[in-house]
């Protein structure tokens, strides 16, 4: 943990486009484990934000005939709305245009600068330039000429440049990730990153002055700060660094900072080294999550795979779409989107599964109790449940720690499909037509209801809002978002008498 806070960030978005749903799967999952760690009863800082400076954004700019800050003004609505579509509940929302974020990156700069080690000095960059990754490549990492993840063509440039001794940094990031195992997840990614910096690593160029989007550099103006460093340094200017040092020693080191693999190098070699230059610790863990594709490519504008989240939130709703991305697709690796996916998933998992468990057993309390939770008679009518109940709750718990967010909603699941099982097996639409057995269909009803309660707790950080209206349709008077785990999800807690209502289904069923 961050000092005293559960501390997650997401990658700070180019805001020259609105966002597609390769963006969105980075802000979900982020908020998941945010939520979770809520529920945990944690003090969580979940921030994201845009990162708005660079030649790509001024280009952008340019072709949309208007100055750089007005563009960003002008598209950085655009990804909020998404996100408050979305139920993604940040705490923060950085721009690297804003003032507090200028000061920590001068501040930053500086501390570097006059570190004593000659950790930033002037030289000139001959190289291969990739305009969307704002990097510099070698020749031989070239793929047919072309910038390796975006398959753009690569330009060459000239500059005098500053740059960051990266290099003096290998061995002590060797160190570091050797005393952390978890610093760099999954395992395949900590491996590509060892491999990377044993290979060597180079001095980066952390100044341009062919263009003026940028922080200037403090000593020495007519420099603006390369975008990397600039956009890394969210990550502590968002925490308080250099205006609220209280702050920032509760706050930091991140425990999170959940990125694509595309980004990999520069959060888990050049940060942590920026930060060890500066005497400042590095974060916890970086977490790369792989690529959605379509069709078998990266999602992205310009290939026109880009899907904007909205399209399918209007069919499936919010809590299917962050459900769906985090379910089908194995954490951690890439994933191939399909609507024929989803729809599938929506009808199986959410409107057979869940939802269809959900309204069986509110129509049943309505038929047989008038809508009242009943008191449970001792009839041991719950059977294996509450066991169940025990074991999931704990290894969820486990697994959403580790990030390992898909078999994490995959076990809550086995919930679903039991409860669904159990209704079976006890059929209580059969116990309600034999007066002798009221006590049995007391208990078993008590036990789907109590059920519905812990997975409403449980299912609160991925689909909120399904969770809070299952809650509602429960009647539970304390507020959803006061329950904390592992207590919430004690068997027994619904109390009787509660007032239920059926309301409508959660998750209907769609045409295709
Ligand atoms: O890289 N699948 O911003 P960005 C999964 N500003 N995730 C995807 C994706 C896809 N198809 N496409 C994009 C930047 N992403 C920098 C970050 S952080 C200090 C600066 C995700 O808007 C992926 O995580 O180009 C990527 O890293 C992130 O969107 C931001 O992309």
């Amino acid at each position: 943990m961050g000092r005293d806070v559960f501390y997650i960030t997401t990658p700070i978005y180019y805001p020259n486009d609105v966002p597609h749903i390769g963006h969105a799967y980075d802000a979900v999952a982020t908020d998941f484990i945010a939520r979770y760690h809520r529920l945990r009863g944690e003090e969580v800082f979940h921030l994201t934000g845009t990162d708005e400076h660079g030649l790509k954004l001024q280009r952008a700019a340019e072709a949309a005939g208007m100055s750089p800050k007005e563009w960003v003004d002008s598209m950085e609505p655009r990804w909020r709305e998404v996100w408050a579509r979305l139920d993604i509940a940040y705490d923060d929302y950085i721009r690297t245009t804003e003032s507090r974020h200028e000061a920590a990156v001068k501040k930053l700069l500086q501390t570097v600068h006059d570190n004593g080690r000659d950790d930033i000095y002037l030289g000139t960059y001959e190289g291969l330039y990739c305009v969307s990754c704002e990097l510099y490549y070698t020749e031989d990492e070239l793929v047919d000429g072309r910038c390796p993840i975006h398959g753009i063509p690569v330009e060459a440039m000239r500059e005098e440049n500053y740059f960051f001794r990266l290099s003096a940094y290998a061995d002590r990031l060797l160190r570091h990730y050797e005393a952390h195992p978890k610093a760099v997840q999954p395992e395949v990614r900590r491996n590509e990153v060892l491999s990377v910096v044993r290979g060597g690593l180079q001095d980066f160029s952390i100044s341009r002055t062919s263009f003026r989007w940028g922080i200037p550099l403090p000593w020495d103006p007519a420099h603006v700060n390369y975008v990397w460093f600039d956009a890394l340094t969210n990550y502590i200017t968002a925490a308080g660094y250099g205006s609220d040092p209280e702050r920032f020693a509760r706050v930091w080191p991140a425990n999170i900072h959940m990125i694509g693999k595309d980004i990999l190098r520069q959060h888990a070699i050049y940060w942590p080294a920026m930060l060890m230059a500066a005497d400042i610790e590095p974060p916890e863990q970086v977490w790369a999550h792989g690529f959605l594709t379509v069709g078998g490519q990266k999602m992205s504008k310009t290939n026109a795979t880009g899907i904007h989240p909205f399209e399918l939130v209007d069919h499936f709703g919010v809590d299917a779409y962050r459900y769906y991305f985090i379910r089908e697709i194995q954490f951690g690796q890439d994933g191939s989107f399909s609507f024929e996916s989803m729809n599938d998933r929506y009808h199986a998992d959410l409107a057979n599964g869940l939802g269809n468990l959900a309204s069986r057993v509110l129509a049943m309390l309505g038929s047989y109790y008038d809508g009242l939770v009943p008191e449970v008679p001792a009839t041991g009518m719950e059977g294996d449940l509450p066991a169940l109940v025990k074991d999931v709750t704990s290894r969820y718990d486990g697994l959403m720690l580790d990030v390992a967010l898909t078999p994490a909603v995959a076990a809550v699941w086995e919930l679903v499909g039991r409860a669904n099982q159990y209704l079976v097996e006890r059929a209580p639409w059969r116990l309600a037509k034999d007066p002798e057995r009221r006590d049995d269909l007391a208990g078993v009803l008590y036990a789907a209801a109590e059920i519905l309660r812990i997975l409403a707790v449980l299912l609160s950080p991925v689909m909120p809002g399904a969770a809070g209206r299952l809650w509602t349709q429960l009647g539970i008077s304390e507020p959803l978002a006061a329950q904390n785990v592992p207590e919430a999800a004690e068997w027994g807690r619904l109390a009787p008498g509660t007032r239920t209502t059926k309301g409508e289904p959660l998750f209907p069923r769609l045409d295709s």
